[in-house]
């Protein structure tokens, strides 16, 4: 079997460890999350890699290192969105894993150890943040993250210590720079670009940063019948107003995207006026001033919306994560290893956020892209070919020698 069809069929077993049969939901510290672990250390197993979790929880997959080598790091995430695709994260992990098997010869001669990471929770579905992992790693983690709970109101931490990851020592999972040459990490690209440039790989040149607001508008219920409209303080019609503003206002700043992805209301009765409406405002963009200057003019304009309806906003940023720009040597040797394959070197930048993303904070990142059919990502119908993955594979392989050979 080919890198491609090994990685497919590893893909498609470990896509049952779901809790959903339409798409795959894999969430931290589930049943499904430790299903996977035991298909992840069997690929790492069979790459001669060595599995062992860290005590943030991260399946890390380590090459023989007698000399104490520092290490290049290959990783992503296990978990999906509700529904998600079989791609995301866990394609970076499978991906890697086959990397690390392809170099295992090659090793000893190489300046640093390897290191396959499978990180728990990228996507911050279950608890409201993320990346603990990478966060973990690069000493960037603040120890309230894991007091957050998910909405049965289980403490992340208590979700970690259940799973039997020995969450009291996560303080030592931190990493010297000096231990870490790079992390490089491979993606579905989530977009239409490789699609529609009909190429199977691209470098990355950046990830974008991402802002996160709790976006509360609190006014007055009463009779829909009986209460006339002048005067009402209608709190779904003022947060309607300043969802659709946005997204106008986002429509005209290229490269920046605001999304509400959730609403409720209270008291969400068909005769009651709503009094009281949350959702959380997301705001991404490859610069930080740009994202933080629509930021401030979004938070200017909500409210402008609520003097005039009347009604009371209370906005609080709950998430902040800067702009993460790829390691110029590291981009060139994926570059260099994609023109190698006869194959136009494209490099483009991120519109979603990834462990790579917190990985910047402890050391040189890169990532490469694989094209995705359709450019649909977060569904059931996500789809990478084991040919492109194949392509991926030898990609990164080519590419981590030849950073080696440059590494000197
Ligand atoms: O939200 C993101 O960009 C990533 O898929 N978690
Ligand atoms: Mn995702
Ligand atoms: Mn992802």
């Amino acid at each position: 079997m080919t890198y491609g069809e090994t990685a497919a069929s590893r893909l498609d077993a470990i896509a049952r460890a779901s809790a959903s049969a339409e798409g795959v939901t894999r969430l931290p510290w589930t049943e499904h999350h430790r299903a996977a672990l035991d298909q992840i250390a069997s690929w790492m197993t069979d790459a001669g890699l060595e599995p062992a979790q860290d005590a943030a929880g991260t399946l890390v997959g380590r090459s023989p290192n007698p000399e104490g080598k520092p290490v290049l790091m290959i990783g992503s995430h296990q978990d999906s969105v509700p529904s998600g695709g079989a791609f995301d994260g866990i394609m970076g992990i499978a991906l890697g894993c086959l990397v690390a098997g392809a170099l295992k010869d090659r090793l000893p001669a190489l300046p640093f150890a390897l290191e396959v990471l499978a990180f728990a929770d990228e996507e911050g579905v279950r608890f409201p943040t993320a990346l603990i992992g990478p966060r973990a790693l690069a000493g960037t983690l603040k120890d309230e993250a894991l007091d957050m709970t998910d909405r049965d109101d289980v403490a992340m931490r208590d979700a970690m210590r259940a799973f039997g990851v020995a969450v009291d020592k996560i303080g030592a999972v931190q990493r010297a720079r000096r231990d870490v040459v790079a992390y490089l990490e491979a993606h579905i690209e989530q977009g239409p670009v490789l699609e529609a440039e009909d190429l199977p790989v691209a470098a990355v040149s950046a990830i974008c940063g991402i802002s996160r607001f709790d976006m509360r508008i609190t006014g007055e219920t009463g009779h829909a019948g009986t209460v006339p409209m002048d005067g009402r303080r209608d709190a779904l019609v003022a947060a309607s107003r300043i969802i659709a503003a946005v997204s106008d206002a986002a429509a005209q700043v290229p490269d920046l995207r605001a999304t509400v992805g959730r609403l409720s209301l209270k008291p969400g009765a068909v005769n009651a006026i709503p009094a009281d409406v949350r959702f959380p405002l997301e705001i991404r963009a490859p610069q930080d001033t740009l994202r933080e200057t629509f930021e401030a003019e979004t938070m200017a304009l909500a409210r402008d919306i609520c003097f005039d309806a009347n009604c009371d906003l209370s906005a609080v940023r709950t998430y902040a994560q800067p702009a993460a720009v790829c390691d110029p040597g590291l981009t060139r040797a994926l570059e260099g290893a994609i023109g190698k394959a006869d194959l136009v070197p494209l490099t483009i930048p991120s519109g979603a956020t990834h462990d790579a993303s917190a990985m910047a904070d402890l050391c040189p990142i890169a990532m490469l892209f694989v094209r995705c059919r359709g450019g649909i990502s977060h569904r059931p119908d996500e789809f990478a070919s084991a040919a492109d993955m194949d392509v991926a594979v030898r990609v990164m392989a080519d590419a981590i020698l030849a950073y080696a050979d440059e590494l000197g």
